[in-house]
């Protein structure tokens, strides 16, 4: 999801020199792959968008998997960057890096201040490896890796697993199915009472693009060597049951939602503060329901091809 609508940025914009290679090309868990590619290509740009990522069912059920692959896919790309002397990486992490219980909204140097959120811990601590990854070599070799720390993301493109999609893609399918059976009532995962702030992906792609082309001195003057990442997201956020009411409106469900607390809430509130993007000339653009009538015509599309 995140890696098209990179794509889709650059290509607006003009670059035209992209290397796209496909998992069955490369697999980012081979080392030797990913070296003996980069060593041939000679990328100058690197967006490191691929990632191991699903909602939190899927966090909490494969720990492993989560920890493991995130952690070999940016050592081996950020390793080979350095290696063939990429100009520039863009490292993608996540509002989760942030302590479960944070002081919201939260500013990029809460980082590393409090215990995680336990449903995303081993997920979180791979991204937090990420960012080090990109600031240790930074300082030791004096390359020029950045990082982005977006908030929740939906849009076309993702995962709509029933269990291990994130909350948009999973209630916009669940009602979208219930609606077409005719039945009355949705399962909505946990309290309804967790706020979250989502972003839409080509916001993000966007956002992307702009720290990558931010001069050199510029971000490193907004960032510091050791506290290098850029919170991004909207700065608005709302319950996870005034989203499942938006959802239902533009799905057109109009039956009962359930709230099924056997589930986990996670982490009740994560509003990053967007304030340091916000100076650096970039905002997010599109309102949460464009985007999700957006994300549900690309769903609804996806369905008859
Ligand atoms: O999207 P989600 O899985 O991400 O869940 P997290 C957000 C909230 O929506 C939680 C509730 O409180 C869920 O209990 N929810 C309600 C549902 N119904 C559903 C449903 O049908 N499916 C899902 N998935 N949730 C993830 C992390 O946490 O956020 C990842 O696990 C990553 O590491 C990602 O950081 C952005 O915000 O809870």
């Amino acid at each position: 999801m995140v890696g098209s609508a990179i794509v889709r940025r650059l290509q607006a914009l003009g670059f035209y020199n992209l290397a796209l290679p496909r998992r069955e090309e490369l697999d980012l868990l081979d080392q030797k792959k990913v070296g003996k590619y980069f060593t041939e290509n000679r990328p100058e740009y690197v967006f490191l968008a691929a990632a191991k990522v699903g909602g939190i069912h899927a966090n909490n059920t494969f720990p492993a998997a989560f920890i493991y692959e995130n952690l070999v896919i940016e050592t081996n790309v950020v390793h080979a960057a350095h290696e063939t002397a990429v100009k520039q990486l863009l490292f993608l992490g996540s509002s989760c890096i942030y302590p479960g219980v944070a002081e919201q909204p939260m500013r990029e140097e809460a980082l590393l201040t409090g215990t995680l959120e336990p449903t995303n811990e081993p997920y979180a601590i791979a991204k937090i490896a990420g960012i080090k990854l990109c600031e240790s070599y930074n300082r030791q070799y004096g390359t020029d890796y950045r990082s982005v720390m977006p908030t929740n993301l939906y849009g076309r493109g993702d995962n709509f697993h029933p269990e291990n999609a994130h909350v948009i893609p999973a209630l916009m399918r669940r009602m979208h199915e219930a609606r077409q059976r005719g039945a009355e009532e949705v399962v909505v995962w946990g309290s309804g009472q967790p706020k979250r702030e989502f972003l839409y992906v080509d916001d993000l792609a966007e956002a992307c693009v702009h720290v990558m082309e931010l001069e050199p001195a510029v971000y490193r003057h907004s960032t510091r060597s050791m506290l290098s990442h850029i919170n991004v997201g909207t700065g608005e956020d709302l319950s996870i049951r005034a989203l499942a009411e938006m959802i239902g409106d533009i799905v057109g469900f109009e039956g009962k939602l359930v709230f099924d607390t056997s589930r986990p809430d996670g982490t009740m509130r994560k509003l990053l503060d967007v304030s340091r993007l916000d100076s650096l000339g970039w905002r997010a653009s599109t309102s949460l329901e464009e985007g999700l009538r957006e994300t549900y015509r690309w769903y609804l599309a996806a369905q008859v091809a």
